[in-house]
């Protein structure tokens, strides 16, 4: 039976992972989710594994080498994911020493781990479009120039390198995957889909509520930064497969995910409100520009824009172009922008209430 770690368990790709290996393929498998210690872990994202007998959980911190060092030694994986990462580039610029200790120096403490310990372990690193930044293409292909505009994005671009000098100098199977934005039920509520579906989740709700009771002081509207940054967005159940098909190649090889199509946030917030039935409008510009929607001749405001949630540095569009694992590997994305909008929301209006 095949022993595969996946760091970052609690999070959306690390359950995701778990979640296809144990549950909707059949390779026969061991899987040890790692996860850091916490005062009070969330463990939403594990409920349909965790009991599962060919799950375990087991402690580890991407910052603590003797962690990586015990799983590894003790363990003796035969894969190794690694998607634990401080993930979110809106908060690089405050804790940026922490990023790039976790992103970058995390990966090299894995990479020294499987060296030392498990030579023939395959290593996954959870690469990320925001390598490129500032693009000079689209769509972006993997020889894009390395051109980062966050502490964040330059962490991923340092892991890239580590795995690729350990690939070249010791023969590692180490790859990493440049995966473009990926979503789902599972996401982080601080990331701007899940945000808007939560909150549109929501304000459905307290819009249902005003028309029954006629009481609309309770309708806080969403509050969002810049609605036209662009990105490729695709579900991350897609993305976990092709994670899988770039563990097992002949040779280790680098591949991009995405969509292939792009949308702005102000396309998904649009999305998001229909398919939860609410028919809305923009009005104003720039920093007083709302959506909101008429009840009754009364104006009611269901989103604004405030300037603490722009970044320091944005990356305005992404767009990726996976044609070489869809033709090597036979990947193929299932979930279209559209449907993952819909998935999302109709999960927050249903399952995941605020
Ligand atoms: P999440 O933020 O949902 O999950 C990250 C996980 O890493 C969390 O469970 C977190 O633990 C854990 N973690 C953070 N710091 C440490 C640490 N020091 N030691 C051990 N575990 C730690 O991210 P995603 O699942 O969305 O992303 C997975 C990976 O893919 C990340 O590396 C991300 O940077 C990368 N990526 C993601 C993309 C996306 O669109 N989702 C796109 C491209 C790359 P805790 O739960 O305790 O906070
Ligand atoms: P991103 O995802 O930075 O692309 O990184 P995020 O959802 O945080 O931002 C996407 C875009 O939305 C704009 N935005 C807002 N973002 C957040 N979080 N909150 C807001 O209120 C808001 N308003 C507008 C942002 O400015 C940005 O342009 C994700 C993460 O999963 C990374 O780990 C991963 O590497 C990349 O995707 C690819």
């Amino acid at each position: 039976m095949k022993k595969v770690v996946i760091t970052g368990i609690l999070g959306q790709d690390g359950a995701n992972m778990a979640e296809y290996l144990l549950l909707h393929c059949d390779i026969n498998c061991k899987v040890y989710g790692m996860m850091r210690r916490s005062a009070n872990p969330n463990f939403v994202n594990t409920k349909k594994f965790e009991r599962h007998p060919n799950f375990e959980f087991v402690y580890g911190d991407l910052s603590d080498e003797v962690s990586i060092d015990k799983i590894v030694k003790d363990i003796q994986p035969d894969y190794f994911i690694n998607f634990a990462a401080n993930s979110f580039v809106g908060c690089s610029w405050d804790m940026p020493l922490q990023v790039m200790g976790i992103n970058a120096i995390g990966v090299l403490r894995c990479l020294e781990s499987i060296r030392k310990f498990k030579q023939d372990c395959r290593f996954y690193s959870a690469g990320s479009s925001e390598e490129w930044g500032d693009v000079d293409y689209s769509p972006q292909d993997i020889e894009h120039k390395i051109k980062p505009r966050s502490p964040y994005g330059a962490s991923k671009a340092a892991a890239r390198h580590l795995v690729k000098v350990y690939r070249e100098s010791h023969g590692l199977y180490a790859v990493h995957g440049i995966l473009f934005n990926h979503e789902g039920t599972k996401r982080g509520e601080e990331f701007v889909t899940r945000k808007i579906t939560k909150n549109v989740a929501r304000l459905k709700r307290s819009l249902n509520a005003y028309l029954e009771s006629g009481y609309q002081s309770s309708i806080l509207p969403m509050e969002l930064g810049n609605l036209d940054a662009k990105r490729d967005w695709s579900d991350s159940e897609d993305f976990v497969e092709g994670v899988w098909l770039m563990m097992n190649q002949d040779s280790p090889k680098d591949y991009i995910l995405s969509s292939g199509e792009t949308h702005s946030i102000r396309e998904f917030v649009e999305k998001a409100f229909s398919f939860a039935e609410i028919n809305g409008e923009w009005r104003g510009e720039g920093l007083d520009e709302e959506f909101g929607i008429y009840i009754k001749s009364n104006w009611i405001t269901l989103l604004k824009i405030n300037k603490e949630f722009f970044r320091p540095a944005e990356v305005d569009l992404l767009l990726g172009d996976s044609t070489p694992i869809r033709q090597e590997l036979g990947w193929e994305p299932k979930v279209s922008f559209d449907k993952l909008v819909q998935k999302m929301v109709d999960y927050d209006l249903n399952e995941g209430g605020v």
